[in-house]
């Protein structure tokens, strides 16, 4: 009876974690809230992707995006907007604020200084 009640424990706690890494995890990275972030949301550094990788900002007025690192690699280290001559050190663990110029409309991608995160600025 015992081997049983540990076997359909073991058998949950598989289905669990399939349904974490799964099926929470790919919902969380194609729904919409991954390329249209609500203003003044955190921009999120980890495993290899900004999340939300795309960022909507008004034309004509500066602003400060927020990103929360929480990837300790190197690459991570650094996010650049190369067309926006803006460039900025992110500590692990902690949410580092932007600050960003008025820019014309248009598309402005960022990435870690390596270039394997990106994302773009869409100034509209
Ligand atoms: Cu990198």
């Amino acid at each position: 009876m015992l081997t049983l009640i540990v076997n359909v424990a073991g058998l949950l706690l598989i289905a669990a974690i399939v349904w974490w890494f799964w099926i929470a995890g790919r919902s969380g990275k194609t729904g919409a809230d991954r390329t249209v972030p609500a203003a003044g949301r955190e921009i999120l550094v980890k495993d290899g992707v900004y999340e939300p990788d795309r960022i909507f900002l008004p034309a004509g007025s500066p602003a400060t995006l927020k990103f929360r690192r929480e990837d300790p690699s190197p690459c991570a280290e650094y996010v650049l907007f190369p067309d926006l001559e803006v460039s900025a050190q992110l500590a692990v663990h902690e949410v580092t604020e932007v600050r960003l110029p008025a820019a014309e409309p248009g598309k402005y991608p960022f990435t870690c200084q390596m270039q394997m995160y990106r994302g773009t600025l869409e100034v509209e």
